[in-house]
């Protein structure tokens, strides 16, 4: 038998998750795993959050936070979100585990006993203003690849291709928007070049691989691979594993060790079983059987996961322990998915255009969202969420087609058969024809899912409940029941044979109907891949309904509360109402009271953190003849060092006033559009203290 080791992207501990995520990385692997452990397969199923790395170092720069507060606030909400949404992992850790600090330090030093890494002295982006270099994230600028505007150091979001701070064109600090500068700094390279024959020939052989996959990383190799640090200037992280001057306070590249956080977390997932050697069964070669490893991941990950990773586990050479020596196993598949965009445009987290699912799944129910995401995954191609879309699938699919067959069938059962199974007696070749669905739905789902192509599965899964409904039509068991008391009963039971055979069908993608079909049928057997029938004589419980329809109030509620930038699309009467209230409101200024304001450009001479008040800063600005104290709640969305130096427009005659015990005397002006706040400066130099009119 072969034994899967499934994973997911492990999301990094910076932010919640969208849907964009979970449609990539999470949803499918989920339901193959689901899948999978219907059919009894061995399976372990491996996630867990990223926690190093200058995605998390940004993160807290921005928030005032520190990495730590950062990583332990998210990994705690990143997976209570993951259980709202019923995705199932069998453990989900994190690279903060201190097995996962040994493993990777291990990785490094087997990389460089083998000869694979190369220190080099090179320049790095280093900010002269902030002090410090600028690893990844830090820098930004023009993809020299693609051309594209604003890309951070780490990764082109548009073309997909790894890059460094370095190849950056007009590369500008990532803190405080100031040019960059170079400065000399040792770092490990890895060899990716000495790897290149043997990924491109192991990737050649993957032909099972999707081709967007396969044919994306061949381009990539074709294109020639180089050397890569895989050390960084950073003060979070794991350690470089070495006494050297030149590594004293550097840490290990967070793309280095993440993946090998799969194995980390594997391993202490079996430690905490007590089961302390058989995460090996799950990752080593030739240990015991034959093994899969599968990583689900978004596209945006798939140079990380074909041609670094698996160059990681080569260059780290065997496995040795007292069974023998064994190479690690290179992924069998990376089943890598496309962007899900959001009414037309690119999820963006900086831009706060994301469906946000913690917050989507308070309104809505997990099976609907797993529902509407599975019917339009991006397998092949990017796919778009959208809420009319959304709305329609869910009432016209969900309610009408699913829910009301079940519906059916479970009322009739009780209506004429006090709710036990009635006999299936002789069969004509429409009920025949049913039970061949059946056999057959199985076996093609099932095929489908192995292929990952879970669309087409959940389209066969609904087709079944669509000619359920036709069955049921056709047969008219409302009439006949009162001619022919055994074709009714054939009816109803071939009927409560689909509706079995979907409460397993349903299992891998809307857990929570599955189970409640389950239950409504009283069955205590375990789900199993396959059809075995429902026996007359069992009794059922009653009816329940599984789905309600969606109606507008409900996604005008959602929209209101967390997605107001939509609202002017699908209800626009609401912003109406509220532009009147604010309309009439508005009364007239006249020019003598606006003359009376005084309007003085000044620049930001210090920031200091309010000591009572977490969103407060204290601010002194130059007005040229004088220095005056501010109190700004600009600390959400700037950042100290974003804010010394800044040119701002302050009403300097405004009554002084305290606030939290700290006297602020004037105030500056700052655009607010209930999302991001801008602080206002003129557009050209004017000496400080100019007046505005
Ligand atoms: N944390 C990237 C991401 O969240 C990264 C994945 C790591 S998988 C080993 O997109
Ligand atoms: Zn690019």
């Amino acid at each position: 038998m072969v034994r899967y080791m499934v994973t997911s992207a492990l999301p990094y501990a910076n932010g919640p998750i969208h849907v964009g995520h979970l449609a990539g990385a999470y949803l499918p692997a989920d339901i193959f795993v689901r899948y999978l452990k219907l059919k009894g397969e061995d399976v372990v199923y491996i996630c867990g959050t990223d926690e190093h790395g200058t995605p998390i170092t940004f993160r807290a720069l921005k928030e005032g936070k520190t990495p730590r507060e950062i990583v332990d606030y998210y990994h705690e909400q990143i997976k209570e979100t993951f259980g709202k949404a019923k995705i199932d992992f069998d453990f989900f850790g994190r690279t903060e585990f201190e097995v996962h600090y040994k493993l990777s330090q291990e990785f490094f030093l087997k990389l460089l006993e083998n000869g694979y890494l190369i220190k080099r002295v090179e320049k790095q982006a280093y900010c002269e203003h902030d002090k410090m270099f600028l690893p990844d994230r830090y820098v930004i600028g023009t993809c020299p690849y693609c051309g594209a505007e604003g890309q951070r150091g780490d990764q082109c979001e548009a073309c997909g291709r790894p890059l460094t701070p370095e190849l950056l064109i007009n590369p500008k600090c990532n803190i405080c928007g100031s040019s960059i500068t170079f400065k000399n700094s040792a770092h490990y390279y890895i060899k990716m070049q000495d790897f290149e024959e043997r990924i491109r020939k192991w990737i050649e052989g993957n032909s099972h691989w999707k081709p967007n996959v396969r044919n994306t990383v061949l381009g990539w190799i074709g294109e020639g691979l180089e050397e890569r640090a895989i050390t960084r200037d950073l003060n979070w992280g794991i350690p470089v594993p070495l006494e050297e001057e030149d590594m004293k306070g550097k840490v290990l590249y967070v793309w280095f060790e993440a993946p090998i956080g799969y194995i980390s977390i594997t391993i202490e997932y079996f430690k905490r079983l007590g089961k302390d050697e058989e995460w090996k069964k799950y990752w080593l070669n030739g240990y015991e059987g034959e093994l899969k490893v599968i990583h689900f991941i978004g596209k945006d990950n798939i140079p990380f996961h074909a041609i670094f990773w698996p160059a990681f586990l080569i260059g780290y050479g065997k496995y040795k322990d007292e069974k023998g020596e064994f190479k690690w196993a290179l992924p069998y598949d990376i089943p890598a998915n496309e962007y899900l965009n959001l009414e037309g445009r690119k999820i963006s987290t900086s831009r706060n255009w994301a469906i946000w699912v913690h917050e989507f799944l308070d309104e809505f129910p997990a099976d609907y969202l797993r529902y509407y995401l599975t019917a339009i995954m991006p397998e092949t191609r990017d796919a778009d969420f959208n809420f009319e879309d959304f709305q329609k699938k869910i009432n016209e699919e969900l309610v009408n087609n699913l829910g009301n067959f079940i519906h059916r069938a479970m009322t009739f059962v009780h209506r004429y058969f006090r709710g036990i199974v009635p006999d299936q007696g002789e069969l004509d070749e429409l009920d025949k024809e049913a039970l061949e669905k059946i056999e057959r739905a199985f076996g093609r789902v099932g095929e489908l899912l192995s292929a990952y192509q879970f669309k087409a599965a959940l389209k066969e899964v609904m087709d079944l409940a669509n000619f359920g409904n036709k069955y049921f039509d056709y047969k008219q068991p409302w009439k006949t029941a009162k001619e022919d008391k055994v074709r009714t009963g054939t009816t109803i039971n071939i009927s409560l044979q689909i509706v079995k055979a979907l409460g397993v069908l349903l299992g891998p993608f809307l857990p929570d109907a599955s189970d409640r079909i389950w239950n409504m049928l009283n069955l205590n057997e375990k789900k199993e891949w396959k059809f075995k029938p429902l026996e007359s004589g069992h009794k059922v419980n009653k009816a329940k309904i599984l789905f309600k329809k969606v109606d507008d109030e409900q996604i005008k509620n959602y929209l209101k509360k967390y997605f107001p930038a939509l609202l002017e699309k699908y209800f626009p009467e609401e912003l109406q109402k509220e532009e009147k209230t604010e309309e009439d409101e508005k009364m007239y200024v006249s020019f003598d009271d606006f003359a009376k304001i005084d309007l003085r450009v000044g620049k930001i001479v210090s920031v200091e953190d309010h000591p009572n008040a977490d969103k407060l800063y204290i601010l002194k600005v130059d007005l040229g003849s004088e220095i005056r104290q501010l109190v700004a709640g600009l600390k959400k969305y700037y950042t100290k060092e974003e804010l010394l130096g800044h040119y701002v427009v302050v009403i300097t005659n405004l009554e002084p006033k305290k606030l939290r015990g700290v006297e602020s005397q004037g105030m500056l002006l700052a655009a607010d559009d209930g999302e991001r706040v801008a602080i206002l400066v003129p557009d050209k130099e004017v000496k400080l203290g100019a007046k505005i009119h």
